[in-house]
């Protein structure tokens, strides 16, 4: 069955050029996006997208890198899409992160790893909502 996901360019890989690479990635393994939006999240609106995390010791580093730059964010459409993403994207640590996974080529550290993904249905609810709310989605 098709699903929905969110994605996000980090500011460090919007800074190293690679926003076209990534796409070509997301297409290559059937990944389509179905919504895409440029922007520069301000520090609040960093810390709403990941309050799941506000308790984590690196949330004020987190949400500083993620509103230090220009974002891309992008829904993408595809069978069994959370977990292909996921898998696409390669582990936290672009260090530990499988060969030719997106971290891994493009990633910097734990913290400056190029790409986001939700990581189930209901967190891909909310993080769609976030960024695109009330937007009927076109299918693909
Ligand atoms: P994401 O939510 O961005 O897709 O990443 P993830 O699920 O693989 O990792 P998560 O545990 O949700 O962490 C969210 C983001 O916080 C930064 N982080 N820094 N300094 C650290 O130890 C640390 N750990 C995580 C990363 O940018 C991570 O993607
Ligand atoms: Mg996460």
């Amino acid at each position: 069955m098709s699903e929905l996901t969110l994605a996000i360019i980090k500011p460090d890989a919007v800074k190293k050029h690679v926003i076209g690479d990534i796409i070509s990635h997301y297409e290559k393994v059937g990944l389509q996006p179905v919504a895409i939006r440029m922007m520069h999240l301000s520090k609040s609106a960093a810390q709403g997208f990941y309050a799941v995390h506000k308790a984590r010791p690196f949330f004020d580093s987190l949400t500083t890198f993620m509103s230090s730059g220009p974002v891309v964010v992008l829904v993408l459409s595809g069978e069994n899409a959370i977990k292909k993403h996921r898998d696409l994207m390669g582990a936290t640590d672009p260090a530990k992160a499988d060969k030719g996974t997106l971290r891994a080529l493009y990633g910097t550290n734990i913290e400056y790893n190029a790409v986001h993904g939700s990581d189930g249905p209901d967190t891909a609810q909310f993080e769609i909502g976030y960024f695109f709310p009330g937007m009927d989605l076109v299918t693909r």
